[in-house]
Parts: C-alpha cells; structure tokens; sequence
C-alpha cells in the first residue's frame, strides 16, 4: 500500500489479504451502461497475466466483509462533490474490494490504485503465476489539481494513432486526465481538414530530417478521442497559430503575404513562420479549421499556440489574437495559448500555458488561469544529463530529482493557487522517431508529473518518492516500457 504513484491522500493499512481468484466476480451499482464498462475495463486489464474472465455483474448493494466471497463491489452513491468528481474510495478486507465513488471517473481512477495493489506481474501481456494478492486497508483520495496532463508533440516528427493510445493508457495508469496533441507546426500538419486537405496531404507529408510525415484522418483523430474519453482522459488539440505555421503556407500559396508557396522545410528552427495577419483569407482560413476541429473535438477546450511568433510583427499578433479568440468561442470552444497570448487582450476564461518568461503573470492579471510547464523542470524533451543521446538541453538537463522536487503553486509569481489550473509535460519531438524514443523521454519521470498534479504538496518529498518510483520499475518492465534507468532511483 505505501508504493502507489500518485500517493494517495489517505492510506490506512490493515491486518490480512485479499486474493483475487478465477472465481472472483466484478459487481457494478447502478449497473448503467457506464460503468458496466468501467467494470469491464478493470477486467479487460486483469484477463492477460491472470489468464482470468472475470465476470461484470449488477450488483444490489455491497455484502459485509466477511460474506463478499472474494469479488469486486464498484458503486457510484450520491455525495458532496465539493471535494471533486474524481475522488474515490477504496476499502480492502480478506474477502471483499469495494471502490466507492461519487462519479463514474472516481471509480476510474480508483481502479488504477487498485491494479497497483497487485503484484507487478498483473501488467504483463501473457498469463503469470499469481497469487495475485493485496494488502488490506483503506484508501481516502482525490487530486490537487483538475488539469494534470501531457502533451505529444506528433508535427516534428509523425506518430500512429496506436502509438498515441498506447501513450493515453499509460498517462491513465497514472491518474492523468489531459492529452494534449500539438497537431501542426512548421515541419508538418497532421490533422486532416476536408475544406482544406492540402494541408494534410501535402503540408503532412514530411517530418524533421525528411521522412514520410503522415496526418490523421477524422476517423483517426475521432478514434483516438473516443479512446482517450473511455479513460476520462480530454485531448486537447493544439493548432500553433500565427507562427509555427510554415506547413500550412507550404500547402496553399494564398495564405502568404507575397502570394507564393515556400518548399516544405524540415529543419528544427523556430520563429520564422508566419500567418499573413491582414488578408482576408487568413480569417477564413481560421474559421474553417475552428470550426472543423471544433466539431470533432468534444472537450471544451481548443489550443491556438501563440508562442514563438518571431516573425510575426507585436501589433499584428495582438491583432490576430484578438481575431482568433473570438472564433473558438463561436465555436463553443474555450481557448488554449502559450503564455505569449498574454501580451493581448484575453476574453475570460482564455487560459494561458506557462512555459518560460513571466507572461503567465500578466494573463493571471487579465483574470485568466494558468497551466504549469515550466520548460526547466517539466519538458519531457530536455536531457536526463548531458550524457543523454535523445533530446534537447536548451532549458537545463532535467534529471529526476529536478523534475520532481518543485511546486506548480509557486511557479509564476503573484499567482494564488486558485489561478493554477494544474500541470502538463510536454514531449517535443524533434530528436525522436520512435514509440521507444518516446518511452525512454517519458519514463520514469511522467509518474513524478503524475504525483505533481495529483498528491498533496505536503505530503511530497523526493527521498521518499524515489523508493516508490524504483519500485514501480517492475511495473514499467511489466508494461514493455523503455524507460531510462536513472542512476538516482533505487530501482528494485
Ligand atoms: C520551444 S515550448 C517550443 C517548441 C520546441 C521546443 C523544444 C514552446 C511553446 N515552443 O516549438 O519544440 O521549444 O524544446
């Protein structure tokens, strides 16, 4: 019990063991469609080291300990919800689980502490010995923070919708709710849009370094929504707007100042793109990829990038997001941007991404809230140490004890708390090519970001910590993940 990531708020261990069998049963209550398939979920992630078929049942009521014959009660009752529609609770005697919740995702996240609490061999692909055992006790949770995710950056470098799904069950193991998909950038636009399919397939068609690029069809990206939502997981997708945008003015000529299409570029700089702000096309250009995305996208929220707009003169900028937050909003969206949006006028409940400077501060003063990524202790993409062959390093190396030890409240000055919104890890991927190159970036230090978001401020500190994390390694081994074996965690 003392080595779940993230740490649960309240753990109370108790004499014996549960032993979960063939025989053992998963009852639902109220057996709605829903959760049905939360139970169906939680059976579907036992089935291939337990080589069990557990079955999903309707349950009436939940029996005593002591006459629960070994089976697994998940209820949804009425209650408070002051304290957040994903706290859960989570009881464990010699015969009986019982995960109470006050909403369908509490009880999904419950479920991930609960296949914590079963030995590491539960998250291999093939059938284990078992016995599959857990410590009895009492579990009382919730999170700190509503926004705890992870961005993927799949424009530098193209990855398949199976790639992106095997990311969004592994951010759920941890308790994660966000993926944000950083869809467009110079080196690729990777989301089709039928009223302009250039974009994909031509602005789509290549990567840094030259390969093949790729993009999602609607169906792909609709796929890929659907997954994550059956995870309780929003995707928030991100077109980088005005700059960033070098692939979109390859694939349509209109779209520059100047009238001519560039060659497709497959570098790594930044800040040399840039949208013509004062056409008439850009706007209809905007509209139509909003209002497309917007109708496949069906979370509240829609990332209109906004950084490193080099080239894109201050007052056309200010101009241009002026323009664009008005357009997600008749959209039904609600906008995303990088802390540079603050430099103009934000509509309420824009919210603005911290990543480096001190704009955050200034949106914080305009009313909006703040998303926490500071580059130097939260970007997947930065070295481990200077001996890392994968990445970058121009935000400092970030090893484990730097990505862990920081607090998300303290990192934009003259923000309260009620101003955070939460934290995401971004992964770049200009210098990756691979799922394993994504794994080895992500792991081990995605489950800190996890505990980050999740776990109370006071109830953290990295000595303690890195005694779980290196007991999750055989977790991360059971799971088939390349993760990088820092030297700083005792791994077991
Ligand atoms: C900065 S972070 C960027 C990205 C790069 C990243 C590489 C941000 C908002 N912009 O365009 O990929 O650095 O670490």
């Amino acid at each position: 019990m003392d080595n779940i990531i993230p740490r649960p708020v309240l753990v109370k261990p108790a004499s014996g063991t549960f032993t979960l069998t063939a025989a053992s049963n998963i009852y639902v209550e109220p057996a709605t469609p829903e959760l049905t398939a939360i139970g169906q979920y939680l059976a579907d992630k036992l089935k291939p080291a337990t080589g069990y078929a557990l079955k999903v049942l309707p349950a009436t009521g939940t029996p005593t300990a002591g006459a629960a014959n070994g089976n697994i009660y998940l209820t949804v009752v009425e209650g408070d919800l002051s304290l957040g529609e994903e706290r859960y609770d989570l009881t464990i005697t010699p015969d009986l689980v019982k995960l109470v919740a006050y909403r369908p995702v509490g009880l999904f996240r419950g479920i991930q502490t609960i296949r914590q609490l079963l030995p590491p061999a539960i998250d291999r692909a093939s059938v284990q010995a078992g016995p599959w055992q857990m410590a009895a006790g009492t579990i009382r949770d919730r999170p700190r923070f509503a926004w705890r995710g992870m961005m993927l950056d799949v424009a530098r470098h193209f990855f398949s919708v199976a790639d992106v799904k095997r990311m969004i069950d592994l951010i759920a193991y941890y308790k994660m709710n966000i993926f944000h998909l950083h869809l467009t950038d110079d080196q690729g636009w990777r989301i089709m849009i039928n009223s302009w399919p250039k974009l994909a397939t031509y602005g789509g068609s290549t990567a840094v370094g030259g390969g093949s690029g790729g993009y999602y069809t609607q169906a792909d990206y609709a796929d890929i929504v659907a997954y994550a939502q059956s995870r309780y997981i929003t995707i928030v997708p991100e077109i980088d707007l005005p700059g960033h945008t070098h692939a979109a003015l390859a694939s349509y000529p209109e779209l520059n100042c100047n009238g001519t299409a560039p060659a497709l570029y497959t570098g790594t700089e930044v800040g040399f793109s840039s949208l013509c702000i004062n056409k008439d096309i850009t706007c209809k250009f905007l509209d139509d990829v909003i209002k497309e995305l917007a109708a496949i996208t069906p979370g509240p929220y829609i990332h209109i990038g906004g950084d490193e707009a080099h080239s894109t003169p201050l007052d056309d900028y200010q101009k241009f997001i002026e323009q664009v937050q008005p357009i997600v909003q008749k959209h039904g969206k609600q906008i995303v941007g990088w802390e540079e949006i603050a430099q103009s006028r934000l509509i309420p409940k824009s919210i603005a991404q911290h990543w480096k400077g001190d704009r955050a501060g200034e949106a914080i003063k305009q009313g909006s809230k703040v998303i926490i990524s500071t580059a130097s202790k939260a970007y997947l993409d930065m070295k481990y140490d200077a001996s890392t062959r994968l990445g970058q390093d121009w935000a400092g190396l970030v090893d484990l004890p730097t990505a862990y030890e920081w607090d998300p409240a303290t990192e934009v000055s003259g923000a309260a708390d009620s101003d955070v919104l939460g934290i995401e890890a971004p992964l770049w991927t200009e210098t990756l090519e691979t799922s394993r190159d994504i794994d080895y970036m992500t792991f081990p230090r995605l489950p800190g970001y996890a505990e980050i978001g999740w776990s109370t401020q006071a109830g953290r500190n990295w000595d303690e910590y890195c005694v779980r994390l290196g007991a999750q390694g055989p977790r991360l081994t059971a799971l088939g993940i390349n993760f990088y074996r820092s030297p700083q965690i005792p791994w077991q």
